[in-house]
């Protein structure tokens, strides 16, 4: 196992996009008007790229560490990356903190190692709270059973209170890792919020574990888990109240309508001796086999693209309205309203109409 997390630099660094003053619109690049076009790959990331590829840990460490942080590295990392072909298998597992998900992955990392995969990837999101040492201390202890396994890449991602960097850093470091012949490339999130929804829709599987008694409090956003769930699991099947979670389950699948012809089924496990595992492990490659027929993988696919799009163009957006605050037309425009000569509509049109070809 290779555990990178120190050099990620967002673990109580106070590196997390969210407190870059550039904001979002970092990420967009610096350089040339907004609607600049490619982003030329220094020497030094496309190295870095080839040698991640060929199993150097430091660069791709490296890599992704550009990707936490935005800007014109995360922008160059994408030119890379973005142009191999994507072809891993994505998993997202998702759920409430104490699910029992790292645990979960753990197992799934050895069965999937045990299966023929050469290289496989842990990337382990938590939005909500920043990673504490202990928190990232155990995690490490449970996936311990992989220390020395130089076939498997974990690493910690986090960010500081604001949560929109996260939905555009995480689908950018899944398609490094692809890049990097990681596959599967396993991604743990915590909770089912709207950050976790766009992050785990980038994954071809989506997994939610839940535990018994879940249905009991308000552990969880119930349409939230069937929006997003390919396949259901209430994890620590060995205390009280499994059976029920499970009817539960079932229950709410009745009513709700079918998206696809792919009803998710309902597992129980017990991830910490590793019960029902292997049926976890089997469901999940018939979910991938039947979305790659269906087309659905690919489908999906192209909605994470879309979502990539949007986010991008929105921060080249941001950057724009940014850099025309700071232009003397923004102050000539400011004194027209104040001499009543101009309203906020006509101006914003003019600042519009000036950005993009630098005549700000
Ligand atoms: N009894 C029981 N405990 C479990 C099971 N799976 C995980 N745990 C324990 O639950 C705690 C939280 O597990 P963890 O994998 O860190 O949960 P995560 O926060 O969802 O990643 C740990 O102490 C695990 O040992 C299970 O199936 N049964
Ligand atoms: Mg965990």
């Amino acid at each position: 196992m290779e555990e990178l997390v120190a050099s990620g630099g967002t673990v109580g660094g106070g590196t997390s996009r969210s407190t870059d003053p550039a904001g979002p619109a970092g990420r967009a690049g610096s350089a040339g008007s907004p609607g600049s076009t490619a982003t030329a790959v220094s020497t030094g990331t496309a190295e870095m790229l080839a040698a991640a590829g060929n199993g150097d840990r430091l660069s791709l460490a490296r890599l992704l560490t550009m990707v936490e942080r935005g800007g014109d590295g995360a922008r160059e990392v994408a030119a890379a990356a973005y142009r191999t072909p994507a072809r891993a298998r994505t998993i997202g597992i998702t759920g409430s903190p104490g699910a029992g998900k790292s645990t979960l992955v753990d197992k799934l990392v050895s069965l999937a190692r045990s299966s023929g995969s050469d290289q496989v990837a842990v990337i382990a999101v938590d939005p909500t709270s920043p990673y504490s040492g202990g928190a990232i201390l155990g995690d490490r202890v449970r996936m311990q059973g992989h220390a020395g396994d130089g076939g498997v890449f974990i690493r910690s991602m986090a960010t500081r209170g604001h949560l929109g960097g996260l939905s555009a850093a995480v689908p950018e470091a899944m398609r490094l890792l692809e890049a990097c012949h990681m596959d599967p490339v396993i991604v743990e999130t915590v909770g089912v919020g709207q950050v976790e929804i766009e992050v785990a829709s980038a994954a071809g599987t989506v997994v939610v574990v839940v535990n018994p008694g879940w249905g009991d409090s308000i552990q969880a956003n119930k349409a939230g888990i069937l929006e997003i769930a390919d396949i259901l699991v209430v994890n620590k099947a060995d205390r009280p109240g499994a059976k029920e979670a499970v009817r539960d389950l079932e229950q709410m699948l009745d009513m709700a309508q079918e998206r696809t012809g792919w009803r998710p089924p309902v597992l129980q496990t017990v991830a910490s001796t590793g019960e029902g595992v292997d049926a976890l492990w089997d469901e999940m490659r018939r979910h991938d086999g039947l979305s790659a027929e269906g087309g659905e993988l690919s489908g999906r696919r192209r909605s994470g693209y879309e979502r990539s799009l949007t986010l991008a163009f929105e921060a080249l957006l941001r950057r724009s309205v940014a850099e025309a605050e700071r232009s003397p037309l923004y102050l000539e425009l400011l004194d027209e309203m104040e001499a009543g000569r101009m309203d906020p509509y006509e101006a914003a049109g003019r600042l519009f109409a000036a950005s993009g070809d630098s005549r700000l």
